[in-house]
């Protein structure tokens, strides 16, 4: 695939190719699948810096007990490519947050990141038994969680793929955490908007929005990108909204 604009065209890295075709391809499987509205400014951003093409390309839809499923495919001059999806669900569904970073430069990718992060004290059950059934390949480079890193799972997993094997493994891994995250949806019904166990998730998803923004290296490269106020906007607008009040 291209990441392309009217006067710039560059290829993506293939794992985040591959992890961009995997997640479209699972997506179509929810119910209810519409896509949501955003200003047109922030759908397709295309700049330049120091001579450097940039380009971010957003999609956003809803569906059946999700708020919002973002996939966001940047280009930030030749030297840095970003993957970042994140499935954020409905506070009344006991879903929790799939998340995705990929980020790819001049040496390959530094970072690769997939979770299923709980938004309530665990993960539901059914979850935790499909997530336990996986057996995860054995990952040279496991990477240190930052400290606000408390969001994710025990079942996080946080890398710097050694070889193409190990993108391959990790790429299994990323459609694993949908699948099961999928099915879990089926026949799942939203719970009252004033009961406990939603006005948990709603802290507990406002709280997972708030942590991510304590990610420096995210905003240090859309603030050198693009300027402060912006990256700030981008963030809190775009990446990570909180849930409309329940
Ligand atoms: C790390 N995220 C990073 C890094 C960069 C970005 C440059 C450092 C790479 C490295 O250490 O090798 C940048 N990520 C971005 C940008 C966007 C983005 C610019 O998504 C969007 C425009 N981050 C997420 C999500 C997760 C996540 C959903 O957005 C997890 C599901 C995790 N990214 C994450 C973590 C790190 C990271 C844990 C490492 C942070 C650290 O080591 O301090």
């Amino acid at each position: 695939m291209l990441l392309s604009s009217s006067t710039n065209e560059q290829r993506l890295h293939p794992l985040l190719e591959s992890v961009a075709e995997r997640i479209r391809f699972h997506r179509k499987s929810l119910k209810c699948l519409s896509t949501l509205e955003l200003d047109p400014e922030l759908r397709s951003i295309y700049g330049k810096f120091d001579g450097d093409d940039l380009l971010i390309i957003n999609e956003l839809h809803s569906a059946q007990g999700f708020r919002k499923l973002h996939l966001e495919l940047a280009s930030l001059g030749s030297a840095l490519q970003i993957l970042h999806c994140v499935f954020f669900p409905e506070p009344t569904y006991d879903l929790p947050i799939f998340g995705v970073d990929l980020v790819a430069g001049p040496e390959g990718i530094s970072a690769a990141i997939v979770d299923l992060s709980p938004v309530s004290v665990e993960l539901p059950i059914s979850i935790k038994t499909e997530l336990n059934k996986i057996s995860f390949p054995p990952f040279k480079n496991v990477r240190e969680l930052p400290s606000w890193g408390t969001i994710f799972s025990p079942y996080v997993k946080f890398i710097r793929p050694a070889d193409i094997s190990e993108e391959n493994n990790f790429l299994e891994l990323v459609e694993k955490y949908l699948i099961t995250l999928i099915s879990h949806t089926d026949n799942l019904q939203p719970e009252l908007s004033t009961s406990i166990s939603t006005i948990e998730r709603f802290n507990g998803q406002r709280n997972y929005c708030e942590q991510q923004k304590r990610n420096d290296k995210t905003r240090s490269v859309l603030a050198k990108t693009f300027n402060s106020n912006w990256a700030d906007r981008y963030i809190n607008v775009v990446l990570f909204d909180s849930p409309d009040v329940v």
